[in-house]
């Protein structure tokens, strides 16, 4: 067997022994679904400007209907694609340890909702839901479930006050909802074993969650097709898709869990 073999199944066997476990996904998590990634080649921005523009409030309020157009685009990308085999590879590890009695949570980067669509079932979206939408005047803290894409109007109306409607999503320079980054953070602080799957690791807070983890003991994995800021700081990194990689994981898992 080869050191990278060896590897694998030494990460296999962590993960059916782990009580306590995370994983940390971004968008390469859904590249092989064919959700287009932010970074690296054929990503979604070209340059700051575009982040400026289409990831800020000030870049919406600016211009609303660019913004909810990008936006639509991106909804009818995630509604036309499958989640992949390492979407299901993470909701099946997750059934194994809640099976067995220990705590999991999957916190996601993504917006695509192809997580709970391949069964994961505690998901803590860090950066909101671009199926859902709110009014932007803050009338109410209702969220609002978008029709299918492309919507009659660009921005779409608030139905309490006729205001703006944005999409639920975290834009840069906003703060995270206090309650999911707790949510995440206690995840990471009692994780014996924590996956970071398919990010570039550049934004926080997201990025610094495996250093939280770490920090308090877990071991880190990381799979990446390529190295990140991350690699120096983790015990495992796996170079490869994630689709591939994390069902080779499991399978160690099921072999090494007996
Ligand atoms: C906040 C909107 C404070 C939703 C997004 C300087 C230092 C540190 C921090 C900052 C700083 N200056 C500014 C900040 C803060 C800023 C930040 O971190 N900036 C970074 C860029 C430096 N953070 C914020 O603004 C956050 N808010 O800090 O608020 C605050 C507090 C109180 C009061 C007011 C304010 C908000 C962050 C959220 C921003 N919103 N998007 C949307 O449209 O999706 S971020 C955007 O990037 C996406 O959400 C995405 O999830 C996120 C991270 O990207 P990744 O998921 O990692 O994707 P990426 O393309 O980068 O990488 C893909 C990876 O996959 C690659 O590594 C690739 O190799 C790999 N890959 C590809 N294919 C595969 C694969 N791996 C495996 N298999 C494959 N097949
Ligand atoms: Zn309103």
């Amino acid at each position: 067997m080869n050191a990278y073999q060896d590897e694998l199944r030494r990460v296999g066997r962590l993960m059916t022994e782990a009580r306590r476990a995370c994983v940390l996904t971004g968008a390469g998590v859904s590249a092989e679904s064919g959700i287009p990634t932010f970074r690296g080649a054929g990503g979604f921005w070209k340059d700051e400007q575009e982040v400026r523009d289409l990831a800020t409030l000030e870049g919406f309020l600016r211009d609303p209907k660019r913004v909810w157009e990008w936006y639509d685009m991106r909804r009818s990308q995630a509604k036309l694609v499958q989640p992949n085999p390492g979407h299901y590879a993470l909701a099946e590890w997750e059934q194994q340890i809640t099976t067995r009695g220990g705590e999991f949570a999957l916190i996601t980067q993504n917006i695509d909702g192809l997580h709970r669509a391949a069964g994961s079932q505690n998901v803590v979206e860090l950066h909101g839901n671009i199926h859902l939408a709110r009014c932007v005047n803050e009338c109410s803290e209702e969220l609002i479930p978008l029709p299918e894409p492309p919507l009659p109007e660009h921005p779409p109306k608030c139905p309490k006050c006729g205001g703006m409607l944005r999409p639920h999503v975290v834009w840069f320079g906003e703060p995270l909802n206090p309650r999911i980054i707790e949510q995440a953070t206690q995840a990471a602080y009692s994780a014996e074993l924590m996956l970071v799957v398919g990010t570039s690791a550049q934004v926080y807070p997201a990025a610094g969650l495996p250093y939280a983890a770490r920090s308090h003991g877990a071991v880190i994995v990381e799979i990446n097709l390529e190295p990140t800021e991350l690699t120096s700081a983790a015990q495992f990194a796996f170079h490869g898709k994630s689709g591939e990689i994390l069902p080779q994981l499991l399978e160690l898992a099921k072999e090494e869990g007996g």
